[in-house]
């Protein structure tokens, strides 16, 4: 039996405000489709963040719709858990792949957390935050359980596992995750990962295109984006990689200033030789330069090969004063946020709230963030008596993690507000990098 592993799509995803870089994910989404249905798999499992946000456009539902019914036509089942981009966490709120349940999509979520392929369990959880993690690890135990039941068993989660994320980001770590799967079909790491794990194999398939700068890093030069396909035909799964193209190349170069003549000419040589016109991200490095100047002149020679041009500059002079300020650490807003709570309550569980909070509030998901809020008040100050009980709560192959969740992940049902709607709308700066 062999199955297509996706994650991470962003359908919908403008980066820099480009339209064209809009289109970029669509046109990559649907060439990952196109080569799923050539590998002839017996079905596809997306990890979460399908859309890049949990109200996406018409253009990005028909993105996937689309390749919904081309799946459909093929006749390949599509499994799917919600992530934390496109979520909603509160209770009864209906996330937007709700929409395509009855056009064959089999969405994992605390309605419907376990499927069945042939001998295989597909089980999941949707998306939890981080200051809710006991939740998330009461979940995988008793999926873990049921996995125990069945030939093979595939585990499928959107979460940060403490190994491939930086800093304090994770909500769960590696040692904590359930032993007895055969297949963790994980997203939210951008990045490729490939590993060795319990009795099976875990993989983050990384995101299609690259939606940060940042991920055209080394890990994209070695394994491409893409998707992976999965045969469970033997003890171990075998993985393997399935690179596409992207539409655009990113052009990353760090140019030492005393070089910038003879290498602007090379770079406009190479740039002008691809089919689409790339993302360009120069910096110019060392000696003594006007950035004004120097910007003018790489505008006037590449602006017109190049979709979007950023170029930054660290002359000599800046680069001392840079190298200052990165001694003593330049704070992003997350861990300042982080280094204030822990030195007034030092409590792990409330820099986690607080960060939750934060990367709610950020994005204008003031609901999400009410929900949160609600949740940890009533999990650490009011009734945690039941919230132990809860923790043993079983789940039968018939049940469904529903009335589980309920009791672990929410206590209060609210209605969105007109208020909370206008909010979720703005589009804000993000702090998550995932
Ligand atoms: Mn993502």
């Amino acid at each position: 039996m062999r199955f297509a592993h996706l994650s991470d799509s962003h359908l919908g995803a403008r980066q820099f405000g480009l339209l064209e870089r809009e289109t970029d994910f669509y046109d990559v989404f649907a060439k990952n489709i196109d080569k799923i249905i050539e590998k002839d798999v017996d079905f596809v499992i997306h990890s979460g963040d399908l859309f890049d946000n949990n109200r996406p456009s018409t253009e990005a539902l028909l993105a996937f719709q689309k390749a919904l019914l081309r799946l459909n036509e093929a006749k390949i089942p599509i499994y799917a858990i919600a992530g934390n981009h496109d979520s909603i966490l509160r209770k009864g709120a209906l996330p937007p792949q709700v929409l395509f349940k009855d056009i064959g999509l089999k969405l994992i979520s605390d309605n419907h957390p376990v499927y069945t392929e042939g001998p295989v369990l597909i089980c999941g959880v949707r998306y939890v935050p981080s200051s809710q993690s006991r939740a998330l690890k009461s979940a995988y135990d008793q999926l873990s359980k049921l996995a125990d039941k069945y030939l093979k068993s595939i585990l499928v989660s959107h979460q940060g596992i403490d190994k491939w994320m930086h800093e304090d980001t994770h909500e769960i770590e590696l040692s904590e995750m359930p032993q007895n799967f055969d297949y963790y079909a994980m997203g939210h790491v951008h990045n490729y990962v490939e590993e060795d794990f319990g009795k099976g194999k875990l993989v983050y398939p990384g995101s299609m295109e690259i939606w940060r700068t940042s991920e055209s890093n080394e890990n994209y030069r070695e394994h491409g984006k893409g998707f992976v396909v999965v045969d469970l035909s033997y003890d171990k799964p075998q993985v393997e990689r399935v690179k596409i193209d992207l539409p655009r190349e990113f052009y990353k170069e760090v140019i030492d200033y005393n070089k910038f003549d003879e290498r602007l000419k090379i770079i406009k040589e190479e740039i002008q030789s691809l089919d689409n016109k790339p993302m360009l991200d120069l910096t110019i490095a060392g000696g003594d330069f006007d950035s004004a100047e120097v910007y003018e002149v790489i505008k006037e020679s590449l602006g017109d090969s190049v979709l979007n041009l950023r170029p930054s500059f660290k002359p000599d002079k800046v680069l001392e004063e840079e190298r200052i300020i990165d001694e003593t650490k330049i704070l992003d807003p997350r861990t300042l946020l982080q280094k204030r709570v822990n030195e007034k309550y030092g409590n792990d569980e409330v820099n986690k709230l607080s960060v939750d909070l934060l990367d709610n509030l950020s994005v204008g998901r003031i609901g999400d963030a009410k929900f949160i809020s609600d949740r940890f008040y009533s999990q650490h100050y009011f009734n945690e008596e039941e919230s132990e009980e809860a923790d043993n709560v079983e789940i039968k192959e018939s049940d469904n993690l529903d009335d589980y969740l309920d009791n672990h992940l929410d206590n209060h049902s609210d209605d969105l507000t007109q208020e909370d709607s206008e909010n979720e709308s703005s589009k804000q700066m993000r702090f998550d990098d995932f």
